[in-house]
């Protein structure tokens, strides 16, 4: 294998070749020099055309380069180089921007925040309309239907009663008929009133007006001793808060005297529930 190791390896073997050849031909001149003084040394009588020699002649011009040599083997491998220079940085290349996404859905409402502060106090409003006279009347004439309509109601009630008067803002009301207590509350709960139980002497009074009206001797009363023998009741359980009992009564006669009545004189008596007496009703305007 040729490798050009450049122009200064073959100056140099032509150097070589040109020094070869001209010791080559120095050595052959010594070696002629040395045999012809051996020979003039051990014959003096030589003919003298030997001692006579001709000049030495000109030296030829050098010949020509010899044709290069082959190339020599590879050599072995080398020791490792130094480390180079650290190289540049690169360049940074910033791609194309990419396609938007699709648009997401609105996520869910988050919680309320707190109450904000209190806002300024707003303008003052508009006078109101006159006419507090006007309201006044109409709350008056609101109360009075009110009224009438209730009175209406006791007035239709009664018209079912044979007999009846009036007494402050209520009716006393019969139509004549005897019953039991029993009996007789049953029914004037369902006349819309309640079994008659005077609550002062004004009204007291009045039942000595519907006994003469009736013919009778005893009314029923709403109160009874039914729950504690001797501590008499109205008919929703409260206390009495007027009474007009006659002398020694109630006496509980016979210990079957749990129920009361008004005489004709208006005093009132202890009477057997079960028996029958007249009955007169209450209905409140
Ligand atoms: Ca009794
Ligand atoms: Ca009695």
């Amino acid at each position: 294998m040729f490798v050009y190791l450049g122009s200064c390896t073959s100056h140099s073997e032509q150097r070589m070749a040109l020094l070869s050849q001209f010791f080559t031909a120095l050595l052959l001149l010594l070696l002629q020099l040395e045999l012809l003084h051996l020979v003039g040394g051990s014959e003096a009588a030589a003919p003298q055309t030997l001692s006579c020699l001709p000049p030495p002649g000109v030296p030829g011009t050098p010949g020509h380069n010899g044709l290069p040599g082959r190339d020599g083997r590879d050599g072995k491998d080398g020791a490792a180089g130094p480390q180079g220079e650290k190289g540049e940085p690169g360049l940074t290349v910033q791609g194309p921007p990419g396609k938007a996404g699709p648009e997401g859905s609105a996520g869910p409402a988050g919680p309320a925040g707190p109450a904000g502060p209190t806002g300024p106090r707003g303008l003052k409003g508009d006078p109101g309309l006159p006419g507090t006279a006007e309201n006044g009347l109409i709350t008056a004439l609101q109360s009075e239907l009110q009224t009438l309509k209730s009175r209406l109601s006791a007035v239709e009630k009664v018209l079912h009663f044979s007999t009846f008067k009036k007494v402050g803002q209520k009716y006393y009301a019969s139509n004549g008929m005897k019953a039991t207590f029993d009996e007789a509350e049953r029914f004037c709960a369902g006349a819309g009133g309640a079994l008659v139980l005077p609550r002062n002497e004004a009204e007291n009074k009045a039942l000595t007006a519907m006994h003469t009206a009736l013919g009778s001797t005893y009314i029923f009363l709403g109160a009874t001793d039914r729950e504690k023998e001797g501590q008499f009741v109205d008919l929703s359980k409260r206390p009495l808060t007027y009474t007009n009992w006659k002398p020694n009564e109630p006496n509980n006669y016979k210990g079957n005297e749990d129920c009361t009545g008004v005489n004709t004189d208006s005093k009132w008596n202890d009477l057997p529930c079960n028996l029958a007496y007249h009955v007169v009703c209450e209905i409140a305007m």
